[in-house]
């Protein structure tokens, strides 16, 4: 399964291509089934429905632990460093996180989880973070992770769309100098969500806490009643693994839905090549240490399922780049050998905004592969990783793929492809990318660029989005036929090389999270005194992508002070959405631009937000073309 070559790399594609379900049935075969799968592939895109080994049985947990244990049992398979360097970290090897994965499951049993139960995760990045998550796939229960980041009103909202019944949490999480009550946050949720019968509390910060008799246990004590004996559940391979919340162009956030057996074959697979972990092990296993949260799905695939499913040693890191000081993942780095650093482009931002001092200090010399993931990659950032980082000899694997895609799709094989700055270069084998313009004509050739498409099931593919199968089809299947389309715009250069050149929908990537303008206009429109907003994107040296609210306010009392009803604005944005969903820069305006049917002309506006008022296009459509020019004189971009 591992490819080392250039060589093998087009050996696999061409045979990806030409016999996709033996090229997959192959590598499937490697892992432990409870019962074979029948047919490999079904598939169509029309409605949409794919089905990876069909019929066959497995669960994705004694391929991420039992079947590791003989060999490598003793090995680390998480190393978790908290927030706090002088707190002592934990190292869990594979035996002792198959005990506590076991012991958890168990827990969950005795509070009423079962078989196709969902169940929501709300955690710091602990250890007990990844051992839930496991003991959720151990008894074949649906998790669905929310990002520690997310407010009360997210939570609820993601909790009722998948009807969970219980709710995994902390008393409180640390993330650098802060303390952030996140059962404080939980129980606000569960004013608004009957579904919920147990919440189960982690003990991590020790701040007080309310515990509700009947519903609220400490996971401690429910741990000290349980054995760690807990056989795994057989699970289908198209049985619903997990659930993760995603925004897109228009309203509330999507719950993507992952299934068993084909997401454990992908992301094992992509782990191991595009990072060429050495799965040697023995006395010093390499050691991957992703700088996702598993509130996103670069946790999920590369922290959790993909790392331990190849017997590999993940690292979990509790804290922030900046915290105590701006040379925290180097000291992590040196203190563990690390071997592979995945993080995002907005991290290596704005770590290069401190200067060198503290990347000169540390050895880095254990560093072999660096990726990069969430966001495109600019040329600076780019060299500053593989100057400062890699030292010129670590290859940078910068992956293209997203929530739906469940693994990589784009991306160089490290040390395989040759890598060229701010392209994520070759489909991986099984992936088969192709460009279209706006009436979904496929664009040959190379020196190209269109919309990115994918025209051929790979096994991680995104099964439905849950409780609205309509929705899966509508947003992914229906805007070119016979297509999954990305919602990103994509240049295929000279040498056939890809590059992503970002979102075409209104997505905003902002520091790596996807964002809704929908989503945020929502939020602001629900203070007080707002009639209406817009949001766009607009560049930010170190998020990417900043957020600009244009916002429509009542009539103001002639004392008001603007300033402080911005204030308010994000606090509102806060409340409902979250922290990173708060605009960067509001500008007050009296209109928008609006065409006569009323679409506002975001077009107009992201280009008053980047700067760029010479070239505003075509206003005449406008149904009160006046309103540019006020907007453009009370525009707030740095001269
Ligand atoms: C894994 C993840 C997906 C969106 C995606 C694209 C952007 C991700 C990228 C990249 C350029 C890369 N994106 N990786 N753009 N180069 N290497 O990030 O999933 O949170 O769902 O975001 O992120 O725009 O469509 P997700």
């Amino acid at each position: 399964m591992l490819i080392r070559t250039f060589d093998q790399y087009q050996a696999a594609y061409q045979h990806s291509i030409e016999d996709p379900e033996g090229f997959w049935a192959e590598i499937a075969q490697e892992f432990v089934w409870r019962k074979p799968w029948k047919k490999t592939l079904q598939w169509n895109f029309d409605e949409p429905s794919v089905q990876w080994f069909i019929g066959g049985k497995l669960n994705i947990t004694e391929n991420c632990l039992d079947r590791h244990l003989a060999e490598r049992g003793d090995q680390p398979a998480i190393i978790w460093e908290p927030n706090d360097p002088h707190e002592t970290g934990v190292t869990l090897t594979y035996r002792m996180l198959h005990d506590q994965v076991c012991r958890m499951a168990n827990v969950l049993k005795r509070n009423g989880v079962a078989k196709g139960d969902r169940v929501c995760i709300y955690m710091p990045m602990v250890p007990e973070l990844a051992i839930s998550v496991l003991a959720c796939a151990r008894i074949g229960a649906v998790h669905s992770v929310v990002f520690g980041g997310f407010s009360a009103q997210s939570i609820a909202d993601r909790i009722n769309d998948a009807q969970c019944k219980v709710v995994i949490t902390a008393d409180g999480a640390y993330r650098g100098n802060k303390e952030i009550a996140l059962k404080e946050t939980v129980d606000d949720a569960l004013i608004a969500c009957p579904s919920v019968q147990k919440v189960i509390v982690l003990t991590r910060t020790r701040t007080p806490v309310s515990m509700i008799k009947g519903r609220d246990v400490w996971m401690e004590q429910e741990l000290k009643l349980v054995t760690a004996d807990c056989p795994a559940e057989e699970m289908d391979a198209e049985d619903i693994l997990f659930i993760l919340y995603t925004s897109g162009s228009t309203g509330k956030p999507k719950g993507v839905v992952h299934t068993c057996g084909g997401y454990m074959v992908y992301t094992a697979y992509t782990f191991q090549n595009v990072f060429q972990y050495d799965t040697a092990g023995g006395a010093s296993p390499q050691v991957h240490f992703c700088t996702a949260d598993i509130g996103w799905i670069t946790g999920h695939s590369y922290i959790v399922y993909g790392p331990l499913a190849c017997g590999a040693t993940t690292l979990l890191f509790e804290g922030i780049p900046t915290w105590p000081d701006n040379g925290r993942f180097w000291d992590i780095v040196d203190k563990y050998k690390i071997d592979i650093l995945y993080t995002a482009p907005t991290a290596i931002r704005s770590l290069m905004s401190f200067g060198l001092e503290k990347v000169e200090n540390h050895d880095l010399s254990s560093l072999k592969v660096l990726g990069s993931v969430g966001e495109p990659i600019n040329e600076e950032a780019w060299h500053w990783y593989d100057d400062h980082i890699g030292k010129n000899r670590c290859p940078i694997v910068d992956t293209w793929w997203q929530t739906e895609t469940g693994g990589i799709m784009i991306s160089p094989i490290a040390g395989v492809t040759k890598t060229k700055p701010t392209y994520a270069t070759l489909p991986l084998p099984g992936v088969q990318p192709i460009l279209v313009d706006e009436n979904g004509q496929e664009i040959e050739g190379n020196g190209v660029s269109g919309n990115l498409c994918i025209k051929f099931p790979w096994p991680a593919i995104i099964r439905t989005t849950y409780g609205d199968h309509e929705r899966c089809r509508q947003t992914y299947f229906s805007t070119y036929k016979g297509l999954y389309f990305t919602g990103d715009g994509c240049l295929r250069d000279e040498d056939g090389y890809y590059r992503i050149t970002g979102r075409v929908d209104d997505v905003l990537n902002v520091s790596g999270h996807r964002i809704g303008t929908a989503e945020v206009e929502n939020a602001i429109n629900m203070h007080t005194g707002v009639v209406e907003s817009a949001v766009v994107g607009y560049p930010h040296d170190i998020k990417g992508q900043g957020i600009y609210a244009y916002v429509i306010a009542e009539q103001m009392p002639e004392d008001h002070d603007a300033e402080l009803t911005k204030r308010d604005i994000l606090a509102t944005v806060s409340r409902v959405i979250g922290p990173i969903a708060k605009p960067d820069k509001i500008q007050f305006v009296t209109g928008l631009p609006k065409t006569r049917s009323g679409k506002i002309m975001r077009r107009i506006l992201r280009k008053i937000a980047e700067g760029d008022t010479a070239n505003l296009g075509d206003t005449t459509t406008l149904l009160d073309p006046g309103v540019v020019d006020e907007i453009k004189a009370g525009a707030l971009v740095e001269a």
